[in-house]
Formats: structure tokens, sequence, C-alpha cells
């Protein structure tokens, strides 16, 4: 079905329904927040009951974004919807919520590793954050983008392209990030609050993220860790599930291809966040240890020790980078 056809249903199914629900995935990032906001939002505006549900509840810097408020930190749906837009989700596991699926869903995600488990599937890997996506929904709807809207979508994109850094950000994201000052979105202030305010355990995990940084590989690839052992010492609550960005300081090596992080949770397993700076596809590696994710920023996880982790990681990392006999060209 064409992209065309795809939004037109969405559009048909939203007209049809009275009561929606927005879910996104476990531990919101500003995509994931931004999205949810602004679609509820819009939705509200064409007098829709919308419900807005998270497993986790928002990190601080999202939680006082417009439209937050109406969040509910639940893991379970106790009755039926007309339909749920299920946001930036690669499956149907990952808002981490039980009972949607029996729900008429209405996938929308920009992953290209996502399984099309929604009544409706809108998957598009060029857009540079669902936020854009949404925002193509809205047009589509005819909706009118407020200062609250704009700047829900400003702050998904901002983040979801690292500041307009990834390759993901195209002429057309300026374009719409314009479209979003215009109407409203204070980037200045929008940078501030999402880059600007961390809690201070955040920036003591940056730490100790940089002081575990192992290189390999000739310096092509660098693997670091967030242990509870390393948390203990120095006095982070191991409640962090706020690891969004802190692989990006140990990526900003020169020569650095690849950066791999290893959170470990509760049960000793290890969650792994990866990140490619150039044609390397991380996506490959998560997808082989059973996750997904983008060709530039992935994920998995893994059983412990870290030990063992890291070296099955690194493993499969040197044999694709062999197989592909990179010379690690900058793009
Ligand atoms: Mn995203």
């Amino acid at each position: 079905m064409s992209t065309r056809a795809t939004i037109d249903r969405i559009v048909e199914t939203v007209h049809a329904a009275d009561d929606l629900l927005v879910v996104s995935h476990v531990r919101p990032d500003g995509d994931s927040a931004g999205s949810q906001f602004a679609l509820a939002l819009a939705l509200e505006s064409l007098d829709k009951r919308v419900s807005l549900i998270s497993r986790d509840p928002m990190p601080a810097r999202y939680g006082t974004l417009p439209g937050a408020g109406r969040l509910r930190v639940a893991s379970r749906l106790e009755r039926s919807y007309g339909a749920v837009f299920v946001l930036e989700c690669g499956n149907i596991e990952r808002p981490g919520i039980q009972g949607l699926e029996s729900q008429f869903i209405v996938n929308v995600d920009h992953h290209h590793s996502t399984e099309p488990f929604g009544a409706i599937n809108w998957i598009d890997p060029e857009a540079c954050a669902v936020g854009e996506m949404i925002f193509r929904l809205l047009k589509a709807m005819n909706v009118e983008i407020t200062p609250d809207i704009a700047t829900n979508i400003y702050v998904a994109i901002l983040t979801d392209t690292g500041s307009f850094q990834f390759s993901s950000t195209r002429a057309d994201t300026f374009r719409v990030a314009a479209e979003l000052a215009d109407r409203g979105a204070d980037v200045s202030r929008i940078a501030m609050d999402t880059f600007y305010a961390n809690p201070v355990d955040k920036v003591r995990k940056m730490g100790v993220v940089i002081n575990a940084m192992e290189l390999a590989e000739n310096g092509r690839v660098v693997t670091t860790a967030l242990t509870r052992g390393d948390m203990r010492a120095h006095g982070i609550p191991a409640d962090g599930s706020d690891i969004e960005g802190l692989i990006n300081y140990p990526m900003t090596i020169d020569g650095v291809e690849v950066a791999v992080l290893f959170q470990e949770l509760d049960d000793g397993a290890f969650r792994v966040s990866l990140r490619s700076k150039n044609a390397f596809d991380v996506s490959r590696i998560a997808a082989g240890f059973g996750g997904g994710g983008h060709r530039k920023a992935a994920g998995c996880q893994l059983a412990g020790p870290l030990a063992e982790a890291r070296a099955r990681v690194l493993d499969a990392v040197r044999k694709a980078m062999r197989s592909r006999g990179t010379s690690g060209s900058k793009i």
C-alpha cells in the first residue's frame, strides 16, 4: 500500500473512532514523548477522547512538555479502544503494556526492522523521527499546528536527529523544523530544557561511562559499561533507567566508528546500546542477539557477566567489520 493510502486509512480510522489511545515504548525518549504528546493534543483538537499511557514515567526533561500531564503510567489495558496508536515500537512487546494484542492497532514507526504488527502499519525508514511522521499525519488531518504541538514535534526531531547531526537529517528535516519554529516552537528554550537540565546523577553516570571506556580494533570500536557496582561506588542510585545520550560522548573520539554501552540491569543481564558513525550497520549486530533498531543506533540484551557479553559483541562487530572490509572511511 502506498504511503498516501496508508495515511488516508489512518485519517479515516481517526474520524471513525471517538475513543483513542496513544502509547509508545518503555523508557521514553524525546521522539516517543514528543510524538505521543503532539498526537494526543492534535486528536483532542478534533474533539476525540484521548488516553495516553506509558509503562515507564517520563524523564523529568520531557515530563514538563505540553500535554505530558495527561500521561498515565500503567502496564495493562483495562478496556478496549476505538483504535490504539503504537508509536516508535519495533514490535508489540516494546510498549511493555499487556492487552494490546486484542486492540485495533495503528503502528507508526521509522525503524526499517519494525514488524507489521498493526491493523494499519505506517513504517517510513526515511523519516528522521516518528515526530516527522506525526507532523505529516496532522497535515493530512488538517489539524492546526499550535505552539504546544510544534514544541512536542520539535523535541522529537531535535533529539532523534542528534540535534540535526545524524545522516537521517535531510533538507526536508529543516523545512519541517522551520515550520515548527514559525508555529511557535521556541527552539532555544527547547534546547536548554532538553540538553541543559540534566539531573546531577545523570552527569555522574557520564563520568562512570567515560572511565569504563575500552578501545578495540585499533581504536575503531569503543565499549563501555554502567555496572551496578560502579553506580554504587559513585553514590548513584541504581534506579537509573535514563541512559539517553550517555553513549554519545565516547562516540566523539577520533577514529571511533562503533560505540557500545553495556548497562547492567537488576537481574545481572546487560542492556546493550550500539551506535555507528559511518556505514557500519549496528542494527545487524543487535539483530544477531535478538534486538533491533536503526543502522546507526540499535540495541539488544545479553546475559552477564560483563566480560562475556563484551566479548560476544566485540566478536560480532569484528567479524562484520572484516567481512565488510571497511577502511573506516568517514562520512
Ligand atoms: Mn525515533
